[in-house]
């Protein structure tokens, strides 16, 4: 589907709130190529984390303002661009009266589970920064966009283990000989996961007080470098990070193996979660965008393609370097997380692709592109940054230094 479907003639404005960060840039330029037109929003606090904590992206990035000059020159399309702090309403309340969004993506969040874990500081200032920036674009829809439809990024995390199959969003439970659909139980781990939960409750009721419209996208954890658009040239490169506060696993692990590190399993390996290739973070939210909820409705989707253990993907890349002449070895360590390490664990998602998801399934061939990306890059790396670093028993109230 594309801007072009819609009822109006108009291509449908869209508001990518985050669209400097890892998944936001690629959706930015993913939904500007396919004709709608966007603004992103965007404070840069992530790249101030990096300077706080002396990381880098694997891949060289340029300014959001080089970036946006680059999509122009290469394709003519105009990116609008607001640089401000989503948690300041007056910034949030300007950039809405001026852009007139038909559906703002929420992905402005902090997002990093270790970081939230690092100390007193970081736990405050992630529930601050994701629950009152999301509580003012709610109200900011309200008071200047009634219409326009919410797409937020929600997490996998929040529903945790449980030892059933997770549902998507709600689940039919007969108590007592009465029955109802509710809620699924969130058992979030960490309070990164926990500022998550906290929206969808406050989303959740907005819809059904206020009307708003919105779609919860629960995102499993994303891999990958490269998507149409940040491939067509180097300043449009996307950011890649393999630290152990914002990397994630199977992006990690495909940098340690370049690098010649034993790839980090947390404790026995058994943890499992939903992951999705980053070429199908911007198709999903392009679906959830051209198949809008209806006023009032509080949409949940699974946005994740496959199930991997810990285990199974340190396997995939130990066998994907084989191929290249890599060593890979695996070196599990004590887990610095308090989460279960062998769990049942079997999620549905099949919303997304009834609305016409073609995911991109981990491949060897894509494992074989990310490694190659990883050796090609390898002088950027920082060794000193992949060992975890964040215990979540050790965390305290005193400020912590993180970075060695
Ligand atoms: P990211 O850190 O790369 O990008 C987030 C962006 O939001 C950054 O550019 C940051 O500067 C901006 N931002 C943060 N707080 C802001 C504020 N108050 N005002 C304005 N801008 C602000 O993160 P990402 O990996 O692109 O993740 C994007 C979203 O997707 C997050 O909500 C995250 O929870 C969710 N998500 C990510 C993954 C993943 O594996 N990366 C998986 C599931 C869900
Ligand atoms: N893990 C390892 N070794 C590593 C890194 C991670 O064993 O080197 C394990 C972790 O202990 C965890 C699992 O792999 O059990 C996933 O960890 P992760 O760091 O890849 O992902 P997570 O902390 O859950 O967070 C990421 C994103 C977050 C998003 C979440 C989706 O940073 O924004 O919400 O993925 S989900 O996992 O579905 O909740």
């Amino acid at each position: 589907q594309q801007a072009s479907d819609q009822s109006s003639s108009k291509p449908k404005k869209v508001m990518v709130i985050g669209g400097d960060g890892y998944c936001g840039w690629a959706t930015a330029l993913h939904l500007s190529n396919k004709g709608y037109e966007v603004a992103i929003v965007d404070n840069l606090v992530r790249r101030l984390f990096d300077h706080q904590l002396g990381l880098d992206s694997l891949t060289p990035i340029t300014s959001i303002q080089d970036r946006i000059r680059r999509w122009k020159s290469l394709t003519g399309k105009t990116i609008q661009l607001f640089i401000g702090d989503i948690c300041d309403f007056e910034f949030l309340s300007e950039a809405f009266k001026s852009f007139e969004p038909d559906a703002a993506v929420h992905f402005g969040e902090q997002r990093s589970a270790p970081y939230s874990m690092i100390d007193r500081s970081r736990a405050v200032y992630t529930q601050h920064n994701n629950v009152i920036g999301t509580l003012n674009v709610l109200f900011a829809i309200k008071e200047y966009s009634e219409e326009c439809h919410l797409v937020k990024l929600g997490t996998m995390g929040e529903y945790g283990t449980p030892n059933i199959d997770i549902e998507e969003g709600f689940i039919t439970i007969t108590h007592n000989g009465r029955t109802d659909t509710l809620p699924y139980p969130k058992q979030a781990s960490s309070f990164y996961h926990l500022s998550k939960v906290h929206d969808s409750h406050n989303i959740a009721f907005t819809c059904k007080a206020w009307g708003i419209r919105a779609t919860d996208l629960n995102q499993g954890v994303v891999y990958g470098l490269r998507t149409d658009e940040t491939a067509m040239h180097e300043e449009l490169s996307n950011r890649f990070d393999y630290d152990g506060v914002f990397g994630t696993a199977l992006n990690r692990f495909c940098v340690q193996a370049a690098v010649g590190h034993p790839l980090t399993v947390y404790g026995k390996g058994g943890q499992t979660r939903g992951y999705l290739d980053i070429r199908d973070t911007v198709q999903c939210v392009e679906l959830a965008i051209a198949n809008p909820a209806k006023p009032g409705e509080f949409r949940v989707f699974n946005q994740f393609t496959e199930q991997f253990s810990v285990n199974e993907l340190a396997k995939l890349v130990t066998a994907a370097g084989a191929k290249l002449g890599l060593d890979v070895q695996t070196k599990s360590g004590p887990n610095p997380r308090v989460e279960a390490e062998e769990h049942y664990y079997n999620a549905k998602h099949t919303k997304l692709i009834e609305l016409g998801l073609v995911p991109h399934l981990l491949s060897d061939s894509l494992l074989d592109s990310l490694l190659n990306f990883a050796v090609q890059y390898k002088d950027r790396v920082d060794t000193a940054q992949i060992m975890p670093s964040v215990s979540w028993k050790k965390m305290g109230a005193k400020p912590r230094t993180v970075s060695v």
